[in-house]
């Protein structure tokens, strides 16, 4: 090896890889927090700057000798410029530079403006010591060169091809035990933490790049007119407010809660003879609220983030990644935008890092006043499992900073604890799992259990409060708990065979609305998550003709009961399709399409492709709503800080204006 670095005349550009190498290596032990949990992420993490190291090095061969180490020190210079980049970024925004970001720079000082060199320290010097060491040899190198003679004849694109076929196969190799470690890894993103630790800061970039350019391609072919067809199509079909309950709702605070995970078969579904979810059973025949029980989750692979997509926006999510990491710097007329003419203030509340999802960019576009993340919570040991907060301290430590927002407020909760591979700590529920040979299917209940107890607690306070009797609550499943992997248990928990229909009535989730002074009741009508944002709009006095929606209000009277999911399939109210079968709703068998079964099947192809249209193309930003003024991405930021900032402001103003 020796040898053969040594004939090739590589020394430098190996010494400079190795470098690069360790020096990312320790910078991601130091100045990230990228939440290692097993021995594999910990190989991954110090094998995957090699291949970014030697793959970006490596076009310092296509130079001719004598320009190698000076392209070399250059392209040294530029990596770990931007590994500072993001070292500084990070420690303000506890978050990676993307594209976007860059690009927004010029407009708003980078954000960061001033408060960059307060976030420098003189020890950062380290960050460019081995630049330095790689100009010192790369002149000793010359003067040695000057004074002797011999010459090393060297191929260098046979080094640069070499160089590059090494470190594309140490990158597959890192990008395969990956995916095994974190499937969809790459087709859904999760979270920048994650890309940064399975794959690596610069490897990022380039993702992060090259994401930006197919989505900025999509969009730029679009006009203003495409936007015309669009509006049409969804005004045509858009259904009528219900005189019965437009505007009983309005100027009330609204409270939407992502149950995670949580299926419509755990309601009044009973294990070991006790209720799974015995609060949000009695919620279900109370006759107050409103209980949805034929309603689907229509996610994609950006799961709870999809739903929340819906919830925000009332157009369906992307057939394929995350609409939060894909479309994030769209323009949207989402909730917390247009609630913002009638005084709402709009805040989310979720114990878990920011970034996951990509929520901290997407809010920006939704308009979000407020982002209370990890960051506002107290993350201890015993109050987290896996993704971050257990729901119990979650709701408890966000009851102050609810009361704390000016009303009329609209806000988000999204819970965690009832997630894969679910099941609860000692001491967190007395409830004890099924009993159905499938770990998953009997943790489930476990924490599905837990995940009731924690919203009954939140319902609780809620009334000591005072808010709740101002309040419209709204609760949603976000999407499906247990896959197919699990059906032999499901079949066990449901009594029935499952085959591909009753797999799609499984993906029924639970959706509850209570609003004050309003009766409510169990509503079978087929409906779907992109339904619940037109239906809050009505109920708060908003006319949803004013806005570019796939879902419809569904407690409309000429509401239709189609609800197409994310892959094309869909159940109404006669029938279901999957893949290219259909199947009756009464009798569960396969049938032969009849006509409406086909004309329906047309009409989800249809709104699938104008939702798409619109988020694809990003045609939002042709269109301007009654009353609704464009949102500013640069306005909003959710570093902790800065919003700290914005709270003392915000109560600065309320008390000059009382005292005025
Ligand atoms: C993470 C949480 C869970 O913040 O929303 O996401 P999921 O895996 O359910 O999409
Ligand atoms: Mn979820």
């Amino acid at each position: 090896m020796k040898t053969f670095i040594q004939k090739r005349g590589l020394g430098f550009f190996v010494i400079a890889a190795i470098l690069l190498w360790l020096k990312t290596y320790t910078a991601y032990l130091i100045e990230f927090k990228l939440g290692i949990s097993n021995v594999l992420q910990h190989i991954l993490l110090f094998v995957n700057p090699i291949s970014s190291s030697l793959f970006f090095l490596g076009f310092a061969l296509l130079f001719k000798k004598k320009w190698q180490p000076a392209a070399i020190i250059v392209i040294h210079f530029f990596m770990s410029f931007l590994l500072y980049a993001n070292i500084v970024y990070y420690r303000f925004f506890n978050d990676f530079i993307t594209l976007p970001t860059v690009m927004q720079a010029g407009t708003n000082g980078g954000q960061l403006g001033d408060s960059a060199f307060s976030l420098m320290r003189w020890t950062d010097m380290f960050y460019f010591l081995d630049t330095i060491i790689l100009i010192v040899l790369a002149v000793r190198m010359k003067r040695q060169q000057q004074t002797s003679t011999a010459t090393v004849p060297v191929q260098k694109t046979k080094s640069f091809r070499l160089v590059l076929v090494s470190s594309v196969l140490i990158f597959v190799v890192n990008l395969i035990a990956a995916e095994i470690d974190r499937p969809e890894l790459l087709s859904r993103s999760f979270d920048r933490n994650y890309l940064v630790k399975y794959l690596g800061a610069y490897n990022f970039t380039v993702f992060d790049a090259i994401q930006n350019v197919k989505s900025n391609s999509q969009r730029a072919l679009a006009n203003s007119s495409d936007v015309t067809d669009v509006e049409n199509y969804l005004k045509a079909n858009s259904a009528d407010p219900n005189p019965a309950y437009y505007g009983k709702a309005k100027g009330m605070n609204v409270i939407t809660i992502s149950l995670e995970s949580l299926q419509n078969f755990v309601i009044d579904y009973k294990v070991n003879g006790k209720e799974v979810t015995p609060f949000l059973n009695s919620l279900a025949h109370d006759n107050k609220t409103f209980y949805f029980d034929n309603f689907f989750h229509q996610t994609g692979q950006g799961k709870t983030s999809d739903a929340e997509f819906m919830m925000d926006t009332g157009l369906f999510p992307l057939s394929q990644g995350s609409v939060f990491i894909n479309k994030a710097q769209n323009t949207y007329q989402a909730l917390p935008g247009i609630l913002k003419k009638d005084q709402y203030t709009s805040a989310e509340f979720h114990g878990n890092t920011k970034t996951f999802w990509n929520r901290n960019e997407m809010f920006k576009s939704f308009g979000y006043d407020r982002f209370y993340d990890s960051e506002y919570y107290d993350m201890n040991e015993q109050d987290t499992k896996n993704y971050g907060l257990k729901d119990k301290p979650f709701f408890k430590e966000s009851m102050p900073m609810l009361e704390n927002l000016k009303q009329p407020f609209y806000s988000k909760f999204i819970t965690l604890s009832n997630h894969f591979p679910f099941g609860m700590d000692e001491g967190d529920t007395d409830f004890e799992p099924g009993d159905f040979g499938d770990s998953v299917v009997d943790n489930y209940f476990q924490s599905a259990h837990y995940l009731d107890e924690a919203i009954e607690q939140f319902f609780n306070d809620l009334k000591k409060s005072g808010l709740y009797d101002n309040t419209v609550v709204i609760m949603y499943g976000d999407h499906y708990g247990i896959s197919e992997n699990h059906n032999e248990a499901m079949e066990k928990v449901t009594g029935e065979k499952i085959g591909d229909y009753e797999n799609a009535q499984l993906m029924r989730v639970p959706l509850f609305i209570h609003v004050p002074g309003v009766k409510g009741g169990q509503i079978h009508k087929y409906s779907g998550e992109v339904d619940v944002a037109p239906t809050l709009l009505h109920l708060l006095g908003d006319d949803t003709k004013n806005y570019l929606m796939s879902g419809s209000d569904i407690l409309s009277k000429n509401f239709k009961e189609l609800v197409p999911f994310r892959n094309g399939d869909f159940v109404s109210k006669d029938y279901t399709k999957v893949g290219n079968n259909y199947y009756s709703n009464k009798t569960g068998e396969k049938i032969e399409p009849t006509e409406k079964a086909s004309q329906e099947n047309e009409t989800v192809k249809k709104m699938l492709e104008t939702s798409d249209k619109i988020v694809t193309e990003d045609l939002l930003r042709f269109y301007k709503p009654k009353g609704f003024t464009p949102i500013e991405r640069n306005d909003y930021d959710y570093t902790k800080k800065v919003q700290d900032e914005k709270d003392s402001s915000s109560a600065k103003d309320e008390s000059s204006s009382s005292s005025k």
